[in-house]
C-alpha cells in the first residue's frame, strides 16, 4: 500500500499536475489551498509551478506536447502568477533604485522574465515593466523617461539571442550605456555570451537576478 502523503506535498504534487496539463481553474484551487495550509508562495512557485513548466518545455522538445499544449499551460502558469505576486513582491518601493526590465525585440515569453521582476520588487526595486517584443529603441526610451540604475533584457529563443546586443549598441549610440549597468538573463543565454555583447552581469534565475542586480546597483552608487 502506498504511504499517505503529508498534505503539503499532496498539494504540491497536485498543482504541478494542473499546471503541466493546463488546467488554470484547478491550479489557482491548489495554489490557494497551499497557501491555506500555510505553505509559502515561494515554495508554490519554486517546487511545483516552474518544475512544472520546466517539463512542460521537455515534453515540447520531445515531441510530446505541441504549441497548443505549451500555450495553456503557460495560461495555468499565468493565473497562478496573478496570485503569488502580491505575496512576494512585497519589498515597499523604490528604495533600492529603478530597473527597466523587458524581453527584446522577437520574443514573447514573459514568465520568467516576470518572475525576476516580482523578485526585484520584492527586494525593494521599483520595476519599469516594458513587457514583450521590446524594441531597442523603447530601451533607449525608457532609459531616458525613468533614469535607472540597472536595465535587464531577457531572451528565450537562440533566435533572439542577437537582440540583447542589438539592444546595448542602441544604448551606447544613444549615450546613454554609461549612465546604467546592463544584466541579461533567460534560458539560452550564458555569462560567456553576456561577456560577448557587453553586459555588465548574468543571472541564470530570478534569485540570482536579484543578487546580481543588487551587486550592479551598489557598484554604480559607488562609482
Ligand atoms: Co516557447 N520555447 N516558444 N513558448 N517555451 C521555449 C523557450 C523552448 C526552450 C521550448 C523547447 O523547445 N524546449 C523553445 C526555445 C528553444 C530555443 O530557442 N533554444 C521555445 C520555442 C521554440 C518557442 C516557439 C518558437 C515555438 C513555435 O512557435 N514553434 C514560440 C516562439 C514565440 C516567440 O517568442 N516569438 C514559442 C512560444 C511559446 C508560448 C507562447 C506557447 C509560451 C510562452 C508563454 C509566455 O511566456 N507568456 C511558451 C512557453 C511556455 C515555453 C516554455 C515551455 C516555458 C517558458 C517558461 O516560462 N519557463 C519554454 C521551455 C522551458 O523554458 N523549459 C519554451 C519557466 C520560467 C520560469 O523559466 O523562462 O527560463 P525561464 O526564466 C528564468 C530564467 O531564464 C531567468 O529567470 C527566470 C526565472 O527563474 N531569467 C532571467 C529570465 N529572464 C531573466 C532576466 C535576467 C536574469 C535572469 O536579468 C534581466
Amino acid at each position: 500500500m502506498d504511504e499517505p502523503q503529508p498534505a503539503g506535498e499532496a498539494i504540491l504534487d497536485a498543482l504541478y499536475g494542473h499546471i503541466l496539463h493546463g488546467e488554470a481553474e484547478a491550479a489557482v484551487e491548489r495554489l490557494r489551498a497551499g497557501l491555506a495550509a500555510g505553505l509559502a508562495p515561494a515554495t508554490l512557485l519554486f517546487e511545483a509551478m516552474i518544475p512544472a513548466l520546466e517539463e512542460v518545455g521537455s515534453r515540447f522538445e520531445s515531441g510530446e506536447y505541441f504549441l497548443p499544449e505549451m500555450l495553456i499551460a503557460a495560461r495555468a502558469m499565468r493565473s497562478s502568477m496573478e496570485i503569488v505576486r502580491p505575496l512576494m513582491a512585497d519589498g515597499g518601493g523604490a528604495a533600492a533604485g529603478t530597473v527597466v526590465l523587458g524581453t527584446v525585440a522577437g520574443d514573447i515569453h514573459d514568465i520568467g522574465k516576470d518572475m525576476v521582476g516580482i523578485m526585484l520588487e520584492g527586494a525593494g526595486f521599483r520595476v519599469v515593466d516594458l513587457g514583450v517584443n521590446v524594441l531597442p529603441a523603447r530601451f533607449v526610451e525608457a532609459v531616458r523617461e525613468h533614469d535607472p540604475v540597472v536595465v535587464g533584457l531577457s531572451a528565450f529563443l537562440t533566435t533572439t539571442m542577437p537582440q540583447v546586443g542589438r539592444t546595448i549598441d542602441a544604448l551606447v549610440e544613444a549615450g546613454v550605456r554609461q549612465r546604467i549597468r546592463v544584466i541579461v538573463g533567460g534560458a539560452p543565454v550564458n555569462e560567456t555570451f553576456a561577456d560577448e555583447v557587453g553586459a555588465d552581469g548574468y543571472a541564470p534565475d530570478a534569485s540570482a537576478a536579484v543578487r546580481v542586480t543588487r551587486e550592479l546597483a551598489a557598484r554604480a552608487r559607488a562609482a
